[in-house]
Formats: structure tokens, sequence, C-alpha cells
């Protein structure tokens, strides 16, 4: 699906249209999101993005460029995370609520780019947690996952958790809204 970039900067950059990247863990959904946000359909293939995708998003009046970041690669792309984060109207982080043995590894991570990005993202760029999988049976509730997150700690940054699935679409377009609104954009 989408575009996966071996060369970071040839050109793929969509000037005027308003850009949102996903990362997280690796397998937590978010290329199912991002197809779900496109086609409305579900996503089947079950492929690992290599490198970074990017799809455009038509929602509402907007065309949105959403971009994820591997989640298996994640360490090794952070030198390049400064010019993905570049003019970034939004942050995703997804989150796995089904995984509880790795929360602790998703809290470090995240804490890891809100460090990396200090300086190039300017704290008015909101933070939407997707607790993803949510139709699990079991799985951690939006507070379960702020809390073991500690979101609290972004302080300046806004934050909200949005419980989702990534397969029939619940809570896609709640999150997607609330991360809007933030920038009131799209009239939300
Ligand atoms: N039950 C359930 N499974 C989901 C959901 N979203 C995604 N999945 C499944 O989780 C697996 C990984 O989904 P991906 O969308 O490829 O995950 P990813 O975050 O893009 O993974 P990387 O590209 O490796 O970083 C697939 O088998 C999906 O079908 C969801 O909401 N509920
Ligand atoms: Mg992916």
């Amino acid at each position: 699906m989408g575009t996966t970039l071996g060369k970071p900067f040839a050109g793929f950059f969509q000037e005027n249209e308003p850009r949102i990247v996903l990362f997280g863990l690796d397998g937590t959904g978010k290329s199912s999101i991002m197809h779900k946000l496109k086609t409305g359909e579900t996503l089947t293939t079950n492929m690992p993005t290599i490198g970074f995708e990017m799809e455009s998003v038509k929602y509402k009046d907007l065309t949105l460029s959403f971009w994820e970041i591997s989640g298996q690669q994640r360490y090794k792309l952070i030198p390049l995370w400064k010019h993905y984060f570049l003019e970034v109207l939004g942050l995703v982080l997804v989150v796995d609520s089904t995984d509880r043995d790795r929360v602790e590894e998703t809290k470090d991570f995240l804490k890891m780019v809100i460090d990396e990005i200090q300086g190039n993202v300017p704290d008015n760029v909101a933070v939407l947690v997707y607790g993803n999988k949510h139709e699990v049976p079991g799985a951690m509730s939006a507070s379960e996952i702020s809390n073991k997150l500690d979101l609290v700690s972004l302080r300046q940054r806004n934050w909200h958790v949005q419980s989702s699935c990534a397969l029939c679409g619940d809570g896609l377009h709640e999150g997607l809204d609330w991360l809007l609104k933030q920038k009131n954009i799209g009239g939300m």
C-alpha cells in the first residue's frame, strides 16, 4: 500500500497537504488505520512497513498527508525523524491496546520521539494516541493507556487517547476530529 520511500526527500512531500505522522511499535495497526481512513476498507495484506509510507487521505473537505514510520525500524530511522516531522499538523502514536507487555517500551519510545523533535515541532502540535485493537476482549482502556504511558508528563503538549479498531473503523474519525480541532482545522 501507499508509497514506500527509499530516498526520503525525493519530492514526495505534498507541500499544501497538512501532514500527520503516525508512529509506534511494530504491528500496532498504523498501516491498517491509514488504509481504513483512505479507503473505508479493511487492510488484508499483513506486511510490515519498511522505511516510511505515505497516504493521501481525503477527509471531509480536506486532503491530509499521512506518514507512517516503520515500527520495526523505529530506532534505525531516528536520524531522519526531524525531516519527516517538519511542519507537521499532528502526531499520532498508535498503541496495541492488547499488548501490556510492551507498554513500558512504548512509553520510552514516545519520550524519545518527544525529546528528538523538541525544537523542530512546536508545542502546539498535539499528540493523539490511538488505543488500537480495542475490540479485543481484555484490551486496555483509554485511561489505562494514558496512565501507563504517563501522558501527563507531556505537559505543554495537548494529548488525547482514543480507543480504536482499524478493522471496523471505530474511533478513527473521532480521534482525527480531535487532532484537527487542536489546530482549528476542518471546521470541527
Ligand atoms: N484485532 C485487531 N487487529 C488489528 C487492528 N489493527 C490492525 N490489526 C492487525 O495487526 C496487524 C498489524 O497491523 P499493521 O497495520 O500492519 O501494523 P503496523 O503498525 O503498520 O506495523 P509496522 O508496519 O510493522 O510498524 C495486522 O495483522 C492487522 O490486521 C485492530 O484494530 N484490531
Ligand atoms: Mg505498517
